[in-house]
């Protein structure tokens, strides 16, 4: 079933920073399916699977789960979809992710959507959220903020050098993100 030829965009930014909400946004006007990595990982702690009591963990710690876990979650969402565009919300977070996805789905990114924004911002954010997510803490966010830095600024990085990121000024309303998001998508996909 890997014969299916996708179209992938992965959109990565710090905790906080609008890449679920956008998402949404996207779907809706330009027919991609959206798979948040951390939605299927948190799914996975639900389902009761036996990587869940280590997935739980990581996540109150703020850590990057092992690129094998996420890798499986996403391919087997890609396959199980009738789509052929999806955005990957929230993964690559770390090297080791990034090679990890490319080396088992042999996919490479159409371009990476970059949210920038300040972490006071995020983390005004984050804290208004009120979802009961168990990294919605500050003390979990601190972590956050550090792993992101430390882990996944290098990734966008990478992609930088390749010519891939497309940069949003992230710190803006909603609706004036959207407008920015629009522009990109729709040159990208004429
Ligand atoms: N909001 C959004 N946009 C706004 C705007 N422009 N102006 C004002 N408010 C705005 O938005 C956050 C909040 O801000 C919402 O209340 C929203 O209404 C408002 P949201 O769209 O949810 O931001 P998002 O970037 O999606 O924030 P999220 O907290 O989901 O980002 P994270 O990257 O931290 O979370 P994720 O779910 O991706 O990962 C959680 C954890 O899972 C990770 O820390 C890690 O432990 C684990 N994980 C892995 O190990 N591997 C993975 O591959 C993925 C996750
Ligand atoms: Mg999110």
């Amino acid at each position: 079933p890997s014969e299916k030829k996708v179209k992938v965009v992965f959109v990565l930014g710090g905790p906080g920073s609008g890449k679920g909400t956008q998402c949404a946004n996207i779907v809706e006007h330009f027919g991609y399916t959206h798979l948040s990595a951390g939605d299927l990982l948190r799914a996975e702690i639900k389902s009761g699977s036996e990587n869940g009591t280590m997935i739980q963990n990581m996540i109150q710690e703020g850590k990057i789960v092992p690129s094998e876990v996420t890798v499986k979650l996403l391919q087997r969402a890609m396959q199980e979809s009738e789509n052929d565009k999806f955005l990957i919300d929230g993964f690559p977070r770390n090297e080791e992710n990034r090679a990890a996805f490319e080396e088992v789905t042999k996919i490479v990114p159409e371009f990476v959507l970059f949210f920038n924004c300040p972490e006071e911002e995020m983390e005004k954010r984050i804290l208004n959220r009120n979802q009961g997510r168990v990294d919605d803490n500050v003390e979990t966010i601190r972590k956050r903020f550090k792993v992101f830095v430390e882990s996944s600024l290098p990734v966008i990085e990478y992609y930088s050098s390749k010519g891939k990121v497309q940069k949003i000024d992230a710190a803006k309303s909603v609706a004036e993100v959207f407008e920015d998001v629009k522009g990109i998508f729709s040159q990208a996909t004429e």
